[in-house]
Protein backbone atom coordinates (compact mmCIF):
# COMPACT_ATOMS: atom_id res chain seq x y z
CA UNK A 1 0.00 0.00 0.00
CA UNK A 2 0.97 3.57 -0.77
CA UNK A 3 1.15 5.52 1.72
CA UNK A 4 2.26 9.31 3.08
CA UNK A 5 3.23 10.60 6.71
CA UNK A 6 -0.51 10.87 7.55
CA UNK A 7 -2.21 7.90 6.67
CA UNK A 8 1.05 5.97 8.00
CA UNK A 9 0.44 7.64 11.41
CA UNK A 10 -3.60 7.12 11.30
CA UNK A 11 -2.70 2.96 9.98
CA UNK A 12 -0.34 2.67 13.24
CA UNK A 13 -3.02 4.47 15.76
CA UNK A 14 -6.03 2.11 14.50
CA UNK A 15 -4.32 -0.77 14.40
CA UNK A 16 -4.39 -0.40 18.58
CA UNK A 17 -7.24 1.63 18.52
CA UNK A 18 -5.60 4.87 20.31
CA UNK A 19 -6.50 7.91 20.01
CA UNK A 20 -3.19 10.41 18.36
CA UNK A 21 -1.27 11.27 21.40
CA UNK A 22 1.31 14.01 21.41
CA UNK A 23 3.87 11.92 20.13
CA UNK A 24 1.76 11.93 16.96
CA UNK A 25 0.45 15.44 16.76
CA UNK A 26 4.00 16.24 17.57
CA UNK A 27 5.02 14.37 14.11
CA UNK A 28 1.73 15.42 12.10
CA UNK A 29 2.72 19.07 13.19
CA UNK A 30 6.25 18.49 11.42
CA UNK A 31 5.32 16.98 8.82
CA UNK A 32 2.89 19.96 7.82
CA UNK A 33 5.51 22.57 9.03
CA UNK A 34 7.80 21.29 6.54
CA UNK A 35 5.15 21.00 3.69
CA UNK A 36 6.02 24.44 2.41
CA UNK A 37 9.64 22.75 1.98
CA UNK A 38 8.60 19.46 0.90
CA UNK A 39 7.35 21.05 -2.07
CA UNK A 40 9.89 23.68 -3.04
CA UNK A 41 13.00 20.48 -3.16
CA UNK A 42 10.26 19.19 -5.21
CA UNK A 43 10.01 21.44 -7.22
CA UNK A 44 13.57 22.17 -7.34
CA UNK A 45 13.55 18.01 -8.94
CA UNK A 46 11.33 18.50 -10.89
CA UNK A 47 12.51 21.78 -12.87
CA UNK A 48 15.36 20.43 -13.16
CA UNK A 49 15.75 16.53 -13.66
CA UNK A 50 17.52 15.96 -17.06
CA UNK A 51 20.40 18.08 -16.01
CA UNK A 52 20.88 16.39 -12.60
CA UNK A 53 20.74 12.91 -13.98
CA UNK A 54 23.47 13.72 -16.69
CA UNK A 55 25.52 15.87 -14.56
CA UNK A 56 25.30 13.37 -11.60
CA UNK A 57 25.73 10.44 -14.22
CA UNK A 58 29.13 12.59 -15.47
CA UNK A 59 30.21 12.16 -12.04
CA UNK A 60 29.95 9.05 -11.40
CA UNK A 61 31.29 7.94 -14.41
CA UNK A 62 34.35 10.58 -13.48
CA UNK A 63 34.63 8.84 -10.46
CA UNK A 64 34.31 5.55 -11.26
CA UNK A 65 36.07 5.37 -15.21
CA UNK A 66 35.71 1.21 -15.28
CA UNK A 67 32.16 1.61 -15.83
CA UNK A 68 32.20 2.67 -18.93
CA UNK A 69 35.28 0.86 -20.33
CA UNK A 70 35.23 -2.32 -22.32
CA UNK A 71 34.36 -5.04 -19.40
CA UNK A 72 32.33 -2.87 -17.71
CA UNK A 73 28.62 -2.42 -16.52
CA UNK A 74 27.53 0.64 -18.15
CA UNK A 75 29.87 -0.30 -21.32
CA UNK A 76 28.02 0.11 -24.65
CA UNK A 77 25.28 2.70 -25.76
CA UNK A 78 22.42 0.80 -24.35
CA UNK A 79 24.05 -0.06 -20.69
CA UNK A 80 24.79 3.92 -20.39
CA UNK A 81 21.44 4.32 -21.19
CA UNK A 82 19.57 1.82 -18.64
CA UNK A 83 21.75 3.16 -16.25
CA UNK A 84 21.41 6.68 -16.75
CA UNK A 85 17.41 5.78 -17.17
CA UNK A 86 17.78 4.35 -13.41
CA UNK A 87 19.10 7.15 -12.20
CA UNK A 88 16.02 8.82 -13.51
CA UNK A 89 14.03 6.46 -11.79
CA UNK A 90 15.25 6.82 -8.48
CA UNK A 91 15.24 10.83 -8.88
CA UNK A 92 11.60 10.53 -9.92
CA UNK A 93 10.22 8.11 -6.99
CA UNK A 94 12.53 10.38 -4.48
CA UNK A 95 10.47 13.63 -5.32
CA UNK A 96 7.07 10.89 -4.74
CA UNK A 97 8.67 10.37 -1.15
CA UNK A 98 9.73 13.59 -0.42
CA UNK A 99 5.98 14.85 -1.12
CA UNK A 100 5.03 11.84 0.70
CA UNK A 101 7.56 12.27 3.84
CA UNK A 102 7.39 8.63 3.79
CA UNK A 103 9.59 6.12 1.73
CA UNK A 104 6.96 2.86 1.64
CA UNK A 105 6.80 4.19 -2.28
CA UNK A 106 10.34 3.39 -2.93
CA UNK A 107 9.83 0.13 -1.24
CA UNK A 108 6.68 -0.51 -3.34
CA UNK A 109 7.62 0.73 -6.80
CA UNK A 110 11.94 0.80 -6.98
CA UNK A 111 13.05 -1.54 -4.52
CA UNK A 112 11.03 -4.75 -4.51
CA UNK A 113 13.35 -7.27 -6.17
CA UNK A 114 15.91 -4.78 -7.35
CA UNK A 115 18.95 -6.36 -5.75
CA UNK A 116 18.44 -9.50 -7.12
CA UNK A 117 17.77 -8.26 -11.03
CA UNK A 118 21.20 -6.20 -10.14
CA UNK A 119 22.79 -9.24 -8.77
CA UNK A 120 21.62 -11.31 -12.45
CA UNK A 121 22.70 -8.52 -14.88
CA UNK A 122 26.24 -7.65 -12.82
CA UNK A 123 24.65 -4.37 -11.83
CA UNK A 124 27.20 -3.15 -9.23
CA UNK A 125 25.42 -2.15 -6.17
CA UNK A 126 28.42 0.51 -4.81
CA UNK A 127 28.55 2.63 -7.80
CA UNK A 128 24.77 2.53 -7.59
CA UNK A 129 24.77 3.70 -4.18
CA UNK A 130 27.35 6.48 -5.29
CA UNK A 131 25.16 7.34 -8.05
CA UNK A 132 22.51 8.14 -5.67
CA UNK A 133 24.12 10.02 -3.23
CA UNK A 134 25.75 12.34 -5.53
CA UNK A 135 22.00 13.17 -6.88
CA UNK A 136 21.66 13.62 -2.91
CA UNK A 137 24.35 16.03 -2.74
CA UNK A 138 23.77 17.46 -5.63
CA UNK A 139 20.01 18.33 -4.64
CA UNK A 140 20.99 19.62 -1.39
CA UNK A 141 23.11 22.07 -2.99
CA UNK A 142 20.68 23.57 -5.19
CA UNK A 143 18.14 23.47 -2.64
CA UNK A 144 20.42 25.65 0.05
CA UNK A 145 21.69 28.40 -2.99
CA UNK A 146 17.80 28.65 -3.70
CA UNK A 147 17.33 29.75 0.27
CA UNK A 148 16.47 26.39 1.81
CA UNK A 149 18.79 26.75 5.09
CA UNK A 150 18.42 23.37 6.54
CA UNK A 151 18.12 20.57 3.55
CA UNK A 152 18.12 17.86 5.77
CA UNK A 153 14.69 16.66 4.55
CA UNK A 154 16.65 15.74 0.96
CA UNK A 155 18.70 13.09 3.49
CA UNK A 156 15.69 10.74 4.15
CA UNK A 157 14.76 8.90 0.68
CA UNK A 158 18.12 9.11 -0.50
CA UNK A 159 19.65 7.66 2.28
CA UNK A 160 16.85 4.98 2.29
CA UNK A 161 17.15 3.80 -1.10
CA UNK A 162 21.31 3.63 -0.86
CA UNK A 163 20.80 1.84 2.67
CA UNK A 164 18.13 -0.97 1.26
CA UNK A 165 20.05 -0.94 -1.95
CA UNK A 166 23.20 -2.03 0.33
CA UNK A 167 21.46 -3.75 3.29
CA UNK A 168 24.56 -2.14 5.18
CA UNK A 169 24.67 0.69 7.51
CA UNK A 170 25.75 4.24 5.49
C1 LIG B 1 10.96 2.13 -11.46
C2 LIG B 1 11.68 1.02 -10.83
C3 LIG B 1 12.68 0.32 -11.72
C4 LIG B 1 14.03 0.20 -11.51
C5 LIG B 1 14.81 0.81 -10.40
C6 LIG B 1 14.56 -0.59 -12.58
C7 LIG B 1 15.90 -0.98 -12.70
C8 LIG B 1 16.47 -1.86 -13.67
N1 LIG B 1 17.70 -1.63 -14.17
C9 LIG B 1 17.99 -2.61 -15.09
C10 LIG B 1 19.15 -2.72 -15.87
C11 LIG B 1 20.34 -1.96 -15.81
N2 LIG B 1 20.72 -1.07 -14.85
C12 LIG B 1 21.96 -0.56 -15.11
C13 LIG B 1 22.58 0.43 -14.23
C14 LIG B 1 23.91 0.69 -13.93
N3 LIG B 1 25.01 0.05 -14.40
C15 LIG B 1 26.13 0.59 -13.89
O1 LIG B 1 27.29 0.18 -14.11
C16 LIG B 1 25.85 1.73 -13.01
C17 LIG B 1 26.50 1.58 -11.65
C18 LIG B 1 24.32 1.72 -12.95
C19 LIG B 1 23.74 3.13 -13.18
C20 LIG B 1 23.97 4.05 -12.02
C21 LIG B 1 22.40 -1.12 -16.32
C22 LIG B 1 23.70 -0.86 -17.07
C23 LIG B 1 21.39 -2.02 -16.75
C24 LIG B 1 21.40 -2.90 -18.00
C25 LIG B 1 22.14 -4.17 -17.67
C26 LIG B 1 22.08 -5.18 -18.79
O2 LIG B 1 21.04 -5.30 -19.46
O3 LIG B 1 23.10 -5.82 -19.00
C27 LIG B 1 16.89 -3.53 -15.16
C28 LIG B 1 16.79 -4.75 -16.04
C29 LIG B 1 15.83 -4.55 -17.19
C30 LIG B 1 16.19 -3.39 -18.07
O4 LIG B 1 17.33 -3.33 -18.57
O5 LIG B 1 15.35 -2.50 -18.21
C31 LIG B 1 15.93 -3.05 -14.26
C32 LIG B 1 14.61 -3.70 -13.96
N4 LIG B 1 13.53 -0.92 -13.42
C33 LIG B 1 12.38 -0.40 -12.92
O6 LIG B 1 11.24 -0.50 -13.44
Amino acid sequence: MLLDAVTSLIKNYDVSGRYLDRDAIDSLKSYFQSGTTRIQIANIINANSPELVLNAGKQLFEEVPELIRAGGNAYTTRRYSACLRDMDYYLRYVSYALIAGDTSVLDERVLQGLRETYNSLGVPIGPTVRGIQIMKEMIKDMAFASGIENTSLVDEPFDHLARELSEVSI
